[in-house]
């Protein structure tokens, strides 16, 4: 068990634009309310290739638990980053204006065995989702972040059950 009052991130947020992080702070928000060190970076697979192949050869040196990674359009970055890592790459389908994110999703879902990226909905919920579950991956390691989603859930269930009434 480890305290989690480290400075060096334990999850990396990457995009693969700026234009993505109207999706991904969802994702820094929710680590950034359970106290998980966190960075963020743009990395993109096809304007910064070189950066990507940096980033995900040294993530795991650097102390990184696992990589939370969003993209639209052909969204091979994902992808790309679990086949130079062996940290656990979570991939969040930006909503993209012409298929509206379908192509996103398919694109980082559809990945050929060998190469794992756990996949999850396009858009804002995907993003705050894949933070929540980096989270539980860690859980075990730090009770902090253990204690911080049961606390988050307990909340959760609590204010569902507050205003039960839709007409209230
Ligand atoms: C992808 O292309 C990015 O992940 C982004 O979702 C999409 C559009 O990028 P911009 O043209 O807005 O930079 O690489």
């Amino acid at each position: 068990m480890a305290a989690v009052d480290s400075v060096s991130p334990l999850i990396g947020i990457v995009m693969g634009s700026r234009s993505d992080w109207e999706t991904m702070q969802h994702a820094a928000a929710k680590l950034e309310a359970l106290g998980v060190p966190h960075e963020v970076r743009v990395v993109s697979a096809h304007r910064t290739p070189d950066v990507l192949f940096d980033y995900a050869a040294t993530a795991r040196d650097r102390g990184l638990r696992a990589i939370i990674a969003g993209a639209g359009g052909a969204a091979h970055l994902p992808g790309m980053l679990a086949s130079k890592t062996p940290l656990p790459v979570l991939g969040v389908p930006v909503q993209s204006k012409a298929l509206n994110g379908m192509d996103s999703l398919l694109s980082i879902v559809q990945m050929p065995a060998g190469i794992p990226v756990a996949t999850f909905a396009i858009g804002n919920a995907g993003a705050a989702n894949a933070a929540l579950f980096a989270a539980a991956m860690i859980a075990n390691e730090f009770p902090d972040v253990a204690a911080g989603l049961d606390a988050f859930r307990a909340k959760q269930t609590a204010d569902v059950m507050a205003a039960d009434d839709p007409r209230r």
